[in-house]
């Protein structure tokens, strides 16, 4: 009986902003105990809320330049969870995603009995070792102006800009919640 190459069926991949994108994906069957030495910063369980964009019901026919005449588009959130493995601490600047015209880091804050949102100025801290959550009623990362409804089960790339991991792009999941 031959055997191809490692057991391992995780890849191993380097630390590097690139490789950290790789890594997440390929991770994603992986046991709990095989985790690649690389990357000191995992993201996790990102998804989007669904939302429904007015006069999307019916696709562009390809090649007619699909007027867009609804305007900005609603709103919603994504969230995800930050895991760090120790190393130097990091912060997530900033987010970005093809189907927002516009992304910032809110948190959701009750001030007086009233529920509101105030955007992150200075980013979300991750300190080495820690988890970090970005969830609905707290820390969330805003779409606005959304181009086109996202379903349930559709899949958007997301973005992550850290202080010191660099850009990270990880496979958001469209939830109801
Ligand atoms: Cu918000």
């Amino acid at each position: 009986m031959t055997r191809h190459g490692s057991s391992n069926h995780c890849l191993r991949l380097p630390a590097t902003a690139a490789g950290l994108s790789l890594a997440l994906i390929a991770m994603a069957g992986c046991g709990a105990t095989e985790r690649p030495a690389g990357p000191e910063l995992e993201v996790e369980d990102v998804w989007v809320r669904a939302v429904a964009v007015a006069g999307d019901a019916v696709a562009p026919e390809p090649g007619t330049g699909h007027p867009s005449g609804h305007g900005a588009g609603p709103n919603t959130a994504a969230y995800l969870t930050l895991r760090s493995h120790g190393g130097e601490a990091d912060r997530l600047v900033d987010a970005a995603t093809e189907v927002a015209s516009a992304v910032e880091l809110h948190r959701t804050e009750v001030v007086d009995g009233v529920m509101r949102m105030r955007q992150v100025e200075d980013g979300v801290p991750i300190a080495p070792g820690s988890t970090v959550e970005l969830r609905p009623g707290g820390l969330h990362i805003m779409l606005m102006g959304v181009s086109r409804t996202l379903a349930p089960g559709d899949r958007v790339d997301l973005t992550l800009h850290f202080e010191r991991a660099g850009p990270v792009t990880a496979k958001a999941e469209v939830r109801e919640r």
